[in-house]
């Protein structure tokens, strides 16, 4: 087990981000970069990515980044290296994923705004494993503002085979994003792996699955 994962993860050390009301650890370098050269090569080669539009206030605007969906009940399944990084991110967390959202950060414009993640299954303690590819770019975490907590936000610079993993309370007391940033010019690629709600058959909607699109442009505007 540990020589398999060795494969993929270096020996960097994992960095605790939240551990108030949440569980957030960052792991630099867990992929190598081999791996992770051939992910990005897999991804760009065949992802069908989408650019979303809301209607904001009356008016139709872009949602600042493209994104795709792979995997079981996917638009498109899983890539050979997706495959052997998902096996790897299922041992390292000891958890099963189904699907990967993945977002593509064309350059600094594109961003995410704050927001929890809910994976269509109101069960906001399901386990999210973010991995970043590309370009470095900034992920921030800070308190929900009904939580409670009294914290600055967080910051961490991500970069290309780092994983951020999201645990616990996570989701109901943090918001995470990813902001503009101009001085960013190269592409960056986002891939989360999820579960599916644990209901036969069910499948996030649609509008589950970008519902925190709304909240984000709105607080980019
Ligand atoms: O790009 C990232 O690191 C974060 C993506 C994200 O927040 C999401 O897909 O919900």
């Amino acid at each position: 087990m540990a020589r398999q994962l060795a494969l993929f993860a270096s020996a960097a050390s994992p960095t605790i981000l939240v551990g108030d009301r949440g569980d957030v650890t960052y792991i630099p370098e867990f992929l190598d970069r081999e791996i992770a050269d051939a992910l990005v090569r897999e991804l760009s080669a065949d992802t069908r990515w989408r650019a979303d539009s809301r209607l904001m206030y009356g008016k139709r605007v872009m949602v600042p980044r493209e994104t795709a969906g792979r995997g079981e009940k996917m638009p498109q399944p899983w890539t050979p290296t997706l495959e052997r990084v998902r096996a790897a991110v299922e041992r390292y967390t000891g958890t099963r994923y189904d699907y990967c959202f993945l977002n593509r950060y064309r350059d600094g414009r594109d961003a995410v705004a704050w927001h929890g993640d809910r994976d269509g299954s109101r069960d906001a303690r399901l386990i999210v494993a973010s991995l970043s590819l590309g370009a470095t770019r900034t992920f921030q975490l800070r308190p929900k503002k009904d939580s409670g907590l009294r914290h600055d936000p967080v910051s961490v610079e991500v970069t290309h085979g780092d994983l951020v993993i999201m645990r616990g309370d996570t989701q109901l007391y943090w918001e995470h994003r990813v902001p503009r940033d101009p001085r960013s010019t190269g592409e960056r690629l986002n891939v989360t792996f999820r579960q599916h709600r644990a209901r036969d058959g069910e499948m996030p909607s649609a509008s589950e699955l970008l519902a925190y699109a709304d909240d984000a442009i709105a607080s980019l505007r």
